[in-house]
């Protein structure tokens, strides 16, 4: 097992679970239904073996459409929406049924995925009455996929689009991808780099993409591009990329509409523009509003939507760029069209191992603001580092913006509930590559999956999610699942703990974002060096975010500000994020700040250790194959939480001139060592 097969392995259920094999009523022809039929049998044969001739139970799957024995159910579907299904038991010309219905084809196919995983997480599945729909129309991936197959901050091979053979041959990775995401309800992909290139638009890449929609079509997946705002410029002859020259405005219809005419269904942009050296609107100071309003001029007759990125900030470096994607946005609120996005990153520094959640949220009640998370490692140790991110989303979605009262979570900004929106949006940066196991690690397949499974519901618990992709993934066994799910919550704040802990961020090596870089500082912007960030200096350590800083406090509502600013409310987990203390600052536990840093680092090492540990307790319920990739991924993760540890703990001693604490080690090498170290080649960049 190399975990090509993701989640959806369909291994035999042990002898006595109380599956029986099913008979499949006739199913209508269409390309999703077919696929939809083809998955379930696949399923039910790994699963629980074909079924004889006359078998006493049978599932009947369809719409109402297209299947004369489901229309004649008469079920409640209404609740099932335009994507999600409905699931129960029945009986069917006196057999015992099973019945996945939905208003729409992909309706169907969802609910098959979930049919399958509920045997597959053993659950019983004799008196169902399931109904589910979800609750954000945009549920996205993000490629940061370049047009020479290198991906931006990827972790796991070159990029699965082999752009070179398309649009002429479709590589069958293409299907298996598409139906890896419809089994999570993902319905949107966007193919190229937010850093993109103009060449994406011209003919022969609209075709390539064409090629890609073809296949992904059935699965209820549409096309998105990263636009390049310059485009006019570059591939359209002009001398301005100015959104209120009618050139360009012209420019960008007659591209909307070429598109249209290959991808009918396109689903349309993603720009990231005025941000770290991109064009956009600002070079002929025009607004966000102005550049995302056209480009949904352009797209908005076909349907398609333009999703604007949040994460901006510009060449005049302000006092904190913690502030400024709020400072950009907000005074725009209810300028934009109704067919545009606002996607927002979860914290507003930039995907670190924890942030609060960013000030937008909540603040824009006349826009639709999307989420956009990192799925990719980047900040988080890359591929070998083991780091579950679901408890990282789940804190974003879960946080109380207050912005109408307190239960105001950020899962209701981003699905519409709490301002009535109802273009709504999530989208996750992919750790998706050539790799076989897809994602980089076995484990890097859980971020993928509890992204999906979020963007599904995003009040879903993260634990629960943990544990059905343990079971699918590996397998059922309670002696497995109950030990690995624990492992894999606690695996992000351990990572917080050897790499950032008590709100420190951005600490990382330039550039590449490898290994601790505390001392990084000087080059081209402050905001791009660790010390920026850590405020570190013999007074004390952190950044002051209060009204006596940068008061980007003041960005989120009253109360909310008022308990960041407030050293008696204010969470230690983002102590450091809001606040400079002195290095005797008492913290909870009767520590000193100092004391507490380094106990974190240490305690962020021994979390390592007892993951290697359970690890290797798991050996009899895992293949061979997949237990030693993640044993050996662990014993790199362990070397560098040390690494982490040690490199902080020098570096930041040389402010705090304070000793260890009783009882911790001494870092094994000189600080020059560790500030001495380079690598050449680190991946992802
Ligand atoms: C940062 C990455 C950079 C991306 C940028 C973005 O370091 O590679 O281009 O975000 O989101 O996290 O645009």
């Amino acid at each position: 097992e190399d975990g090509h097969d993701l989640w959806l392995r369909y291994r035999p259920v042990e002898a006595g679970a109380g599956y029986v094999p099913t008979a499949i009523a006739p199913v209508a022809d269409t390309p999703t239904l077919r696929i939809a039929r083809a998955e379930l049998e696949r399923g039910l044969r790994g699963l629980v073996g074909a079924a004889p001739a006359g078998a006493d139970r049978v599932i009947l799957i369809g719409t109402p459409a297209s299947s004369p024995a489901i229309a004649g159910l008469d079920l409640p579907l209404k609740a099932a929406g335009e994507e999600g299904y409905l699931i129960r038991s029945a009986t069917f010309d006196g057999r015992s049924a099973t019945v996945i219905a939905a208003n729409r084809d992909i309706g169907v196919l969802y609910g098959v995925f979930r049919y399958l995983s509920l045997i597959q997480t053993r659950q019983p599945v004799d008196n169902l009455a399931i109904v589910s729909a979800p609750k954000i129309k945009l549920r996205m991936l993000n490629h940061w996929d370049n047009l020479d197959r290198t991906v931006e901050r990827g972790y796991a091979g070159q990029s699965i689009w082999d752009w070179w053979k398309l649009p002429d041959y479709a590589d069958p990775r293409y299907a298996d991808y598409a139906r890896a995401n419809a089994s999570l309800g993902i319905n949107g992909t966007v193919l190229n780099n937010v850093n993109a290139k103009a060449l994406s638009l011209t003919g022969p890449w609209i075709a390539k993409a064409g090629a890609l929609a073809t296949v992904f079509r059935p699965y209820g997946i549409r096309v998105y591009l990263s636009a390049r705002f310059s485009a006019p410029i570059e591939i359209g002859g002009l001398k301005t990329a100015d959104p209120r020259d009618p050139a360009v405005r012209a420019f960008w219809k007659a591209k909307a509409d070429e598109i249209y005419k290959v991808i009918p269904d396109f689903g349309g942009f993603l720009v990231k523009a005025n941000s770290e050296g991109q064009p956009g609107p600002q070079d002929y100071g025009a607004t966000h509003a102005d550049g995302a309003n056209m480009l949904a001029d352009a797209v908005g007759p076909h349907g398609g939507v333009v999703i604007w990125r949040a994460f901006v900030y510009s060449h005049e470096q302000p006092d904190d760029r913690a502030k400024q994607g709020y400072a950009e946005f907000k005074p725009f609120d209810g300028q934009f069209r109704d067919n545009v996005v606002i996607q927002v990153k979860n914290g507003a520094i930039d995907f670190q191992p924890r942030e609060p959640f960013h000030p937008l949220f909540g603040a824009m009640p006349k826009s639709n603001l999307g989420m956009e998370f990192q799925i990719t490692k980047e900040y988080l140790g890359f591929a070998t580092h083991l780091a579950y991110l679901g408890p990282l989303y789940e804190e974003t979605l879960r946080a109380d913006t207050q912005a109408r009262g307190k239960g105001s979570t950020v899962a209701r900004v981003i699905d519409g509930d709490l301002d009535g929106r109802k273009l709504t949006a999530m989208a996750g940066v992919a750790n998706i590559g050539t790799d076989r196991s897809w994602s980089g690690s076995h484990f890097d397949q859980a971020n993928w999956y509890v992204f999906g499974r979020l963007a599904w519901d995003p009040d879903a618990s993260s634990r629960d999610i943990a544990a059905d992709w343990a079971k699918m993934t590996f397998s059922p066994d309670p002696r497995f699942v109950g030990p690995v799910v624990d492992l894999m919550m606690g695996s992000r704040e351990t990572v917080v703990d050897y790499m950032t802990p008590l709100g420190l961020h951005h600490q990382m090596g330039r550039s590449h974002h490898y290994g601790p870089g505390p001392w990084v500082a000087g080059g081209e912007r402050a905001d791009w060096t660790s010390v920026y960030y850590a405020m570190a200096g013999p007074d004390g350590i952190g950044f002051d975010r209060t009204a006596r800083g940068s008061n980007a406090v003041a960005q989120y509502a009253p109360a909310v500000g008022a308990c960041f600013a407030d050293l008696r409310c204010v969470d230690e987990k983002d102590l450091l994020w809001f606040h400079h203390l002195p290095w005797d600052y008492r913290l909870k536990s009767g520590q000193t700040l100092w004391e507490g840093l380094v106990t974190r680092y240490s305690r962020g090492v021994a979390g390592v250790d007892a993951m290697g540990k359970t690890w290797g307790d798991m050996a009899p319920y895992v293949d061979a194959e997949r237990h030693a990739q993640v044993t050996a991924f662990l014993k790199i993760q362990r070397r560098e939480a040390q690494w982490w540890r040690d490199a902080s703990v020098s570096w930041f001693q040389t402010f705090s001139q304070r000793p260890l604490p009783a009882g911790e080690a001494l870092p094994p090498q000189s600080l020059d060592y560790y500030q001495g170290l380079s690598f050449p080649y680190a991946p992802g960049i």
